[in-house]
C-alpha cells in the first residue's frame, strides 16, 4: 500500500495550502496550545501550532531574515534586543548574526514550543543556548509592563491574533512595547498577509499608527503561509526604516539567502492593492 497522507492549513474554510506529508514526528498538547512536528517531502520539518504553520526548515529563511535584519540593520549599535514569542528560535539566530548585540531575552509563554524545536528543528533552534540568549518563560502582555526605557529592538514573532496571541495585537500592548524602548529603538512586527488577512493587517496597521510615529509596512513571500505572501511593521518614534551601517549590511548580505542591500528597499515598495485597502 501506498500512503498518500496530505496536512492542509485550511483559511476560513475557503482555501488551503498542502504539503505532502513524509512523517508524523511529533504530536502534542501544551498548557496553551497543540503542537506538531511533521516532516513533508517539500519543505522539510515543519512546525504546526494549533494546526497553523508556523515554520518549515526550507522557507524559514523569509521570515526570520525579514523579521530581525529590517528593523535591527536600521538601527545605529543595537545591543539589547526582546524577542517576543519566536520560540522556535529562528529570529534569535538571525538577531546574533549582529555583532552589536550583547543580550537577546526571548519572552515565550509557552516553553513547550522552545523544547519541541530544541528536539526537531536543529537548523533554526541551533543558537537558543547561545550564552547571549536570556529565556523568559512568560506572557509577554505582562513582561512588556515592567520594561520601560529598555531596548534597542522589539521583534514581536508571534502567531495569528487567535488562542495565546491575541494579546500581542491590542494597542495597550503597543503602547508598553514603545515605551519599553530607548530613544532609537525600534519594533518589528509580524503583521499577517496582505492578501488573505486585510482585516486584520488593516487593523494591525491602524493600532500602530495611533501608537508610534513611523509606521512601514514591508512585505516578503512565504511559500507555506496563507496567501503566500506576508507582510511585518516596522515602527519607531523617528528612525526610518533605512540601512544604517553598510559595512554590517554587506557582511550579512554574505549569508543570507533572502535579504539583501536591493531587498531591504524593495520590500517597503506597497503594492497598488494594498495601498487601495488602506484608503
Ligand atoms: N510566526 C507565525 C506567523 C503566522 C503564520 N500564520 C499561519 N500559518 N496561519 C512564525 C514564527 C516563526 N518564528
Amino acid at each position: 500500500m501506498v500512503l498518500d497522507v496530505w496536512f492542509t492549513e485550511k483559511h476560513e474554510d475557503k482555501q488551503g495550502i498542502s504539503l505532502k506529508v513524509k512523517e508524523i514526528l511529533y504530536n502534542g498538547e501544551s498548557e496553551f496550545q497543540k503542537i506538531d512536528i511533521i516532516d513533508t517531502e517539500a519543505y522539510g520539518r515543519v512546525l504546526l501550532l494549533d494546526g497553523l504553520v508556523m515554520t518549515t526548515e526550507k522557507d524559514e529563511f523569509f521570515y526570520h531574515e525579514m523579521i530581525s535584519h529590517v528593523p535591527l540593520l536600521a538601527h545605529p549599535c543595537p545591543e539589547k534586543v526582546l524577542i517576543i514569542g519566536g520560540g522556535d528560535g529562528g529570529t534569535i539566530r538571525e538577531v546574533l548574526k549582529h555583532p552589536s548585540v550583547k543580550e537577546v531575552t526571548l519572552c515565550e509563554i509557552d516553553k513547550a514550543v522552545i523544547d519541541v524545536s530544541r528536539e526537531y528543528l536543529p537548523s533554526i533552534a541551533c543558537c537558543i543556548d547561545d550564552s547571549r540568549v536570556k529565556i523568559h518563560i512568560e506572557d509577554a502582555v505582562e513582561h512588556i509592563k515592567r520594561k520601560k526605557n529598555s531596548f534597542d529592538a522589539v521583534l514581536i514573532d508571534s502567531t495569528d491574533p487567535l488562542g495565546p496571541g491575541v494579546g500581542l495585537f491590542t494597542e495597550e500592548f503597543y503602547a508598553n512595547v514603545r515605551e519599553s524602548l530607548r530613544g532609537n529603538g525600534v519594533m518589528a512586527a509580524q503583521t499577517e498577509s496582505p492578501v488573505t488577512c486585510q482585516k486584520e493587517f488593516k487593523l494591525i496597521n491602524s493600532l500602530l499608527n495611533k501608537v508610534f510615529s513611523v509606521v512601514k509596512p514591508y512585505f516578503a513571500p512565504v511559500p507555506t503561509y496563507p496567501g503566500g505572501n506576508w507582510s511585518w511593521t516596522f515602527c519607531s518614534k523617528g528612525l526610518q526604516p533605512e540601512i544604517n551601517n553598510e559595512s554590517l549590511a554587506i557582511e550579512i548580505e554574505k549569508t543570507s539567502k533572502y535579504y539583501n542591500r536591493e531587498i531591504y528597499k524593495a520590500v517597503f515598495a506597497v503594492p497598488n492593492y494594498v495601498k487601495n485597502m488602506m484608503d
